[in-house]
């Protein structure tokens, strides 16, 4: 691996780094945003000559799924198995991934690694990354460029799936509650418009709603992913609508935020109550969910991507092919299963 120096600012930033490095200790690298390192405050060489310099671009922190998932990348980009890390948390914005990615190419990684918040509006900076010669490996949600030899892979879930899945799943609850030939009111609590788990889930639910005239979405509207907003716009429903039985929640957290909003209206839902809940991500939180009776069925989406990716990036680093497209293997979980013991396996 070729020798890499990150930034090396003058024989000021020099004498701070040591003096800094003297009261502290080491600095977490992983702590550093692009723009620090740029700047030159607290900025880094790599010590380690033959790491391998990874920047990785993180949608931001809004769910449990997120949380797990960043976990996931700091675990496996450690010193220990050969890597440096730049972690950038990009706070939902799409505009910081732009700009992350433009101080990945000035710090000259070895790879990019991007979960991109929406899937359009790639092209340019890929471009520039591609002309840089970086790699660029695409995790978790997808890009739509019109070149895919912009990036080098994507490794994740398939959302369309997991929404089919999950209407599938309601219309067996259903059939086992001999409720197949009635009217079924349903709402949406859509995750974070134009990202991939969200278009991916509406579309895969929405084709199995297509194929019974008795269900009637009533509504869909986004809760980005949060709970609170989550709760927000379930209260905003219930309001609106006297009859809602079932609410699709694209993601964990909002599903907690429908739940808190359906209790405080003085409704009931889960198990034994009116509304059935139904959520995506199977987070640890979720199971505890079902456990207490409060959501129905979570539809898995496995957030433990990291060792994938480092895969990937040694396959490569070995002269391999890599697939071009790569989905993880998913199931589901409702109240129906053994959960209690389930849950001491899950590890997110
Ligand atoms: O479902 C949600 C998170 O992109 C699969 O993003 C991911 C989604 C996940 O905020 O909880």
């Amino acid at each position: 691996m070729m020798r890499k120096l990150i930034v090396v600012v003058g024989l000021l930033f020099c004498v701070m780094l040591w003096v800094s490095s003297c009261s502290t200790g080491r600095v977490e690298v992983g702590e550093l945003s692009g723009e620090e390192l740029l700047r030159g405050q607290d900025a880094l060489a790599v010590e380690d000559e033959e790491a391998i310099v990874v920047g990785f671009c993180q949608v931001g922190s809004e769910s449990d799924w997120r949380l797990a998932n960043t976990a996931s990348f700091r675990n496996t980009f450690t010193e220990e198995n050969g890597y440096y890390l730049i972690f950038e948390d990009a706070q939902n914005k799409q505009e910081n991934q732009i700009k992350a990615i433009r101080n990945f190419i000035l710090q000259e990684v070895d790879y990019i690694i991007l979960d991109p918040i929406v899937e359009t509006g790639w092209d340019g900076v890929l471009e520039e990354a591609k002309e840089a010669g970086i790699p660029v490996i695409v995790s978790d949600r997808q890009v739509q460029v019109a070149d895919t030899s912009l990036y080098t892979c994507w490794v994740g879930s398939d959302f369309l799936e997991e929404g089919r899945r999950a209407g599938e799943w309601l219309a067996n609850y259903l059939e086992e509650q001999g409720r197949s030939g009635e009217e079924i009111q349903i709402v949406t609590l859509q995750g974070t418009l134009d990202s991939s788990a969200q278009l991916g889930r509406t579309e895969g639910f929405g084709q199995v709603l297509s194929e019974h005239d008795n269900w009637n979405m009533l509504e869909r509207q986004t809760g980005d992913f949060t709970q609170a907003k989550g709760q927000e716009v379930m209260e905003e429903f219930l309001g609106k609508y006297e009859d809602i039985d079932v609410v699709v929640c694209e993601n964990d957290n909002m599903a907690f935020g429908a739940v808190e909003a359906i209790q405080a209206a003085g409704r009931t839902c889960g198990q034994d109550g009116d509304i059935i809940v139904i959520s995506f991500d199977a987070t640890s939180a979720a199971f505890q969910a079902m456990l207490d009776g409060e959501i129905n069925a979570a539809f898995e989406c496995n957030p433990l991507l990291g060792p994938l990716v480092s895969d990937i990036i040694q396959r490569l680093e070995r002269g391999e092919e890599v697939e071009k497209v790569q989905y993880v293997e998913e199931t589901y979980f409702d109240t129906t299963m053994d959960l209690e013991e389930m849950l001491k396996n899950r590890t997110y």
